[in-house]
């Protein structure tokens, strides 16, 4: 099987199946198609549709099977692994995680948008407007309520990391990225992603990345830059 992806310190959809295929220890090739200066670059372009009809990372390579589109992906990893809770084994957990996996992948436009992933830098925080401020309460309305109904059995979402974590992990680096503070319960759970070793593993290689995307890289005052190297 491959994966391919983009950088790892800015692209947000590479990140989530790749965590999936980490964290569960599923054997894959990781083919990182580095981005070019803008967003259509045609050398990137180029490169990627040798992969994906799609023209978009992630994409998953099996023999002559292949999937875009990073849910159909966790499904398809999903199917192939039927005894590992990829998804949650109880119906309830499980259909909930469909539902905010969906949720992410439709939504929160206004904060990807405004504040694209970096690893790399944490900005100041700064007033952001109101539609930034209204997808943050409803990412951590949507934590709490899976917290409380389906996650005593650990830090994450459903208890043990699954397929919708890997689905906010993004939206969560970005709050600390940009210092959007949170709540306690929040916050832990932002946490408990940081301490994950498939996720530690992603952000320690998107430390080590030479590259510099211009259009990810915000225009705002910075409070840590997590890439020294490349000053
Ligand atoms: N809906 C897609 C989104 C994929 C996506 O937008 N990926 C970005 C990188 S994080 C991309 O390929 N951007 C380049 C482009 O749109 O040309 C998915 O679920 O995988």
């Amino acid at each position: 099987m491959k994966l391919i992806i983009a950088n790892k310190t800015y692209s947000s959809w590479s990140m989530r199946p790749w965590l999936v295929l980490k964290h569960f220890g599923i054997a894959f090739d990781e083919v990182l198609v580095p981005f070019g200066e803008t967003f259509d670059d045609p050398n990137w372009k180029a490169v990627v549709s040798q992969y994906t009809p799609a023209g978009k990372v992630p994409a998953l390579l099996d023999n002559d099977i292949r999937v875009w589109e990073t849910l159909a992906m966790i499904e398809y990893i999903a199917e192939l692994h039927p005894t590992l809770a990829i998804w949650p084994k109880e119906t309830a957990a499980r259909a909930m995680a469909r539902a905010i996996s969906s949720e992410m992948h439709a939504g929160f436009g206004a904060l990807r948008s405004a504040c694209p992933m970096n690893l790399g830098k944490r900005h100041a925080a700064k007033d952001r407007g109101k539609s930034i401020v209204d997808n943050v309460e409803r990412a951590c309305e949507i934590w709490k309520t899976a917290r409380e109904q389906f996650g005593s059995n650990g830090p994450f979402l459903f208890g043990e990391f699954c397929a919708a974590d890997a689905m906010y992990a993004p939206l969560a680096t970005r709050l600390v990225t940009y210092s959007i503070s949170v709540d306690i319960e929040a916050q832990n759970y932002i946490n408990a992603l940081y301490t994950l070793p498939a996720f530690i593993e992603w952000q320690k290689a998107a430390l080590s990345e030479r590259w510099v995307v211009p259009l990810d890289e915000a225009d705002e005052p910075v409070i840590e830059n997590y890439r020294p190297h490349l000053i």
